[in-house]
């Protein structure tokens, strides 16, 4: 909104923070969307994911459940008892003549390791697609965009990166556009699943209005009962409250509660997390099977790649490379050196090398990545700079700086073939 509270100081850069556009990107229904990657036969199928949650079983808690699983009642944090009550398990019921196959779910248990790889896809395009980046959970990130985009085609922007990790990581976001973090929050909540919501600058004052309470970013049920005790439904009730009431009620939170109402939110985006690795792809029109032109293209990729790496400051231990085989068969191949290194002639040696087993077999697309990244000079300044070389070309696997193990963030290149499952759900939705 054109009016972001108080008075500007003269000669204030209003303009700077009027015109900040930040995106909010929340995966819907993240774990079981990545259930539905490695198995395609549970779209569009109620899904429960539970935690401490073993296969036939009925204890543990609910992760989360597919929209479908939804409408049976079954929430996160539920008991898996409970859910089972409200949404009887597919094999039972086949099992059962009382029961209705079509009214039952699937159960899988949590399976982290593979929702961080497919999280690592996901930021991978983020950091991508934004000079700034803040992940905030395995499934949700906020992205200052407003160097890359203007209000006028935010639309279109947003919509770009929503469908980037719809076609390169076979999961569905949703997405949120306003300018500041915390309205950008409530957005990419309004029209979950397959959202897409832009507040623009003028708007946010009406599109926070009509919500209940609690869509006020940081209400929770709790402070949602006292504000409606206090007679406030709304944001808009909140918004128009006299601030010195809501203080007393709340004590500092309180001036928060307001602002957030008003969708006053002046905190920048910050950088939180950094590469796990540094990959480029590219794609060829048709699938090329002789060798030449495959290595042409990984010799152009491998000098990209360690450019940017020496860019970044970081050193890899692991060089590895992708090869999509018809019909969208994604293989990985890596391989790891005793330490790590700076040194584009490897990258490029290591990568051919790895490249022979597909010398002859028809390929669709080729890619070279570096993992297992040590920052030698690691410290959050070098974090400042990152993804400044434009767009889409060079992508930075983020993960948050506390829980940063190259260790992991490697092991599924190593795993090769592995991955396969996952990039394959990926690739048959182009
Ligand atoms: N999660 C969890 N326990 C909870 C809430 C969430 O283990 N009580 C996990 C499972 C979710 C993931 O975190 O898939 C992301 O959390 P979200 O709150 O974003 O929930 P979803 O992505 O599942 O659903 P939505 O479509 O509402 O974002
Ligand atoms: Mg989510």
């Amino acid at each position: 909104m054109a009016d972001s509270g108080g008075p500007r100081l003269p000669g204030a850069p209003d303009a700077e923070e009027r015109d900040r556009i930040v995106l909010h990107v929340d995966m819907d229904c993240f774990y079981a969307s990545c259930e539905r990657l490695r198995e395609p036969e549970l779209r569009g199928e109620p899904v429960v994911v539970g935690m401490g949650y073993e296969p036939g079983d009925d204890v543990g808690a609910v992760a989360t459940a597919s929209y479908e699983a939804r409408e049976y009642g079954v929430e996160s944090a539920q008991a898996i008892s409970t859910a089972l009550d409200r949404l009887p398990r597919k094999v039972a019921a086949r099992d059962d003549p009382d029961q209705n196959v079509d009214e039952a779910g699937h159960y899988r248990p949590v399976d982290m390791d593979f929702y961080e790889s497919v999280s690592g896809g996901v930021k991978e395009i983020l950091h991508e697609c934004a000079d700034t980046v803040r992940e905030v959970s395995i499934d949700e990130a906020y992205l200052d965009v407003t160097d890359r985009t203007a209000w006028e085609v935010a639309e279109g922007f947003a919509r770009h990166v929503k469908n980037r990790i719809e076609r390169e990581v076979g999961v569905v976001a949703s997405v949120g556009v306003a300018p500041n973090m915390s309205t950008a929050k409530v957005a990419s909540d309004r029209e979950k699943p397959d959202g897409l919501v832009v507040v623009e600058p003028d708007e946010v004052r009406d599109f926070l209005a009509p919500l209940d309470v609690e869509e006020i970013h940081g209400v929770g049920p709790v402070t949602a009962r006292e504000l409606r005790e206090m007679g406030l439904e709304t944001a808009g009730d909140v918004a128009d409250a006299d601030p010195g009431e809501l203080e007393a009620a709340f004590d500092s939170r309180g001036r928060e509660l307001y602002e957030r109402a008003r969708g006053e939110d002046d905190r920048e985006v910050t950088p939180k997390g950094r590469p796990k690795s540094l990959s480029r792809e590219s794609a060829f029109a048709n699938p090329v099977a002789e060798a030449e032109p495959k290595r042409e293209q990984v010799r152009t990729l491998a000098t990209a790649v360690a450019d940017r790496a020496r860019r970044e400051g970081a050193m890899y231990r692991t060089i590895g490379i992708k090869a999509v085989t018809p019909p969208f068969d994604v293989n990985t191949r890596a391989r790891s050196l005793p330490g790590p290194v700076d040194e584009p002639d490897l990258v490029e040696e290591v990568a051919l090398d790895l490249l022979e087993e597909f010398a002859d077999a028809p390929v669709r697309k080729v890619g070279v990545r570096v993992s297992n990244l040590s920052f030698a000079a690691a410290d959050q300044t070098s974090l400042d700079g990152w993804g400044d070389d434009g767009e889409g070309s060079v992508s930075d696997d983020g993960n948050s700086a506390e829980d940063a193990d190259s260790e992991t963030a490697l092991s599924d290149d190593e795993t090769g073939g592995d991955e396969a499952p996952s990039g394959q759900a990926t690739l048959t939705d182009f």
